[in-house]
């Protein structure tokens, strides 16, 4: 690239990476930063280091028409963008390290009009912060940037699509900052784009997730509740939803990802008084990963009173949800952990579809572990296992509404 990148983006990881390919593909010059050399270097080759679809044929695009270059160092551009992690340094407190690392990065390169913005899940208070650290350690720009929030809203899975077709929310720290940060994603962004400020952009990002994982908890907890009343949980949902101003989701054996399992706590840790229900339904989601390895624990149990041996058990799915590969905090992965915990020479067959090997588990295929599973588990609902015919001799626990 001999062109003066127009967009620096520190973070190449699952949102950074595909927002810059699709920026590259309008022709603006990208130039991507992340502080791992193996990413760098991928990407430069043309590949990707994460699994989504389309990524690598725009990647490969953005690069070999010179569009987008990666780096482990921060270069001058009219824009910067800061899509880094915020993980947690312990369960209740966000770190906005990351953010602040790469603020302090690009501080140097920073002048007048420039657009700084932050898309990373954060805090509320965030941006309002950085713009303090920025015009701090460069007061002679005090006012003469923009700066705002905006967060991305893709789901994993479809993140190539969502990135141009979602509606956006955009916040500045002042009006100025919101046009211009408007304007910026309106160059490559068909979704609709609404203006707030920062702060309110910062929670709606973190009440969108919350929502969710709030709604989620509720089946959760009927699902609980139908279990001890004889209830099957999935009519009970579907006839429900068929009041016209009703619409329950699905429960599962918990909320998995790196996203709704994680987000809601950024609020409960700044406001725990006032976040009743966003911390309940944390403790429901999480209970019922531990809730469903009690569940197989017992069935075991009672296998083994019932015929006078030892089951061998198919633990059905890894995965965070449906039909990907991404194991990152999913329930069913802990829920097998659990389960092999509890293990007493029992034979288990561990399925997971969507990926060939694992580190830690080894891996079955699908239908062979159905066919010789005494007790089939259903942890993730992936496409593969329902069209599989189970003699009637199994046992099954289902938590994810595979027979339904
Ligand atoms: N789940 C259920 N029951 C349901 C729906 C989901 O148990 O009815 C579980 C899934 O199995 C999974 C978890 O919830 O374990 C989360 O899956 P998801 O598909 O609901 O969401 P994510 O984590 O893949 O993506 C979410 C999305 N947020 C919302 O839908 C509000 C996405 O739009 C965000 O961009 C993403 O989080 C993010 O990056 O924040």
């Amino acid at each position: 690239m001999n062109k003066k990148p127009s967009v620096l983006m520190v973070g190449l990881g699952y949102i950074g990476l595909p927002t810059a390919a699709l920026i590259a593909k309008n022709k603006a010059y990208v130039h991507g930063v992340d502080v791992n050399p193996k990413v760098v270097e991928t990407i430069n080759a043309g590949k990707v280091h994460i699994v989504e679809p389309e990524l690598d044929k725009a990647v490969l695009e953005a690069v070999n028409e010179g569009y987008l270059k990666a780096d482990t160092k921060p270069v001058e551009a009219d824009n910067y963008l800061i899509v880094v992690p915020t993980p947690f340094k312990d369960k209740n407190e966000p770190d906005i390290s990351f953010v602040e690392a790469a603020t302090r990065a690009i501080l140097p390169l920073l002048k007048k009009d420039d657009l700084y913005i932050i898309e990373s899940t954060s805090p509320i208070g965030t941006t309002e912060k950085m713009m303090g650290l920025i015009y701090t350690e460069r007061p002679e720009l005090k006012g003469s940037l923009n700066i705002a929030y905006c967060p991305e809203r893709v789901l994993p899975g479809n993140v190539m699509y969502e990135l141009v077709h979602n509606d956006r929310v955009i916040g500045g720290i002042d009006e100025k900052s919101t046009e211009k940060a408007v304007f910026f994603y309106r160059q490559f962004i068909k979704g609709e784009l609404h203006k707030t400020n920062a702060r309110t952009a910062e929670m709606c990002k973190l009440v969108e997730n919350s929502s969710r994982d709030v709604q989620i908890a509720f089946a959760n907890e009927l699902s609980l509740i139908c279990d001890k009343a004889d209830i099957n949980v999935w009519e009970l949902i579907n006839l429900a939803n068929k009041h016209p101003r009703v619409n329950i989701l699905q429960p599962g054996c918990g909320v998995g990802g790196h996203c709704i399992a994680v987000d809601p706590y950024f609020i409960v840790a700044d406001y725990p008084m006032e976040s009743q229900i966003i911390g309940k339904a944390r403790e429901i989601n999480n209970y019922k990963s531990f809730w469903c390895a009690e569940k197989v624990q017992t069935a075991k149990l009672e296998f083994e009173l019932k015929h006078g041996r030892k089951p061998s058990i198919a633990l059905m799915g890894l995965a965070f949800k449906p039909d990907i590969d991404d194991l990152r905090e999913s329930p069913a992965k802990y829920i097998a952990q659990k389960v092999l915990q509890n293990a007493n020479n029992e034979d288990y067959y561990i399925v997971e579809p969507n990926i060939e090997t694992h580190t830690v588990f080894k891996l079955t295929n699908y239908k062979a572990a159905a066919e010789k599973a005494d007790i089939i588990v259903y942890l993730v609902a992936h496409k593969e296992f329902k069209s599989l015919q189970l003699s009637i001799n199994k046992v099954v626990l289902d938590f994810c509404g595979i027979i339904e």
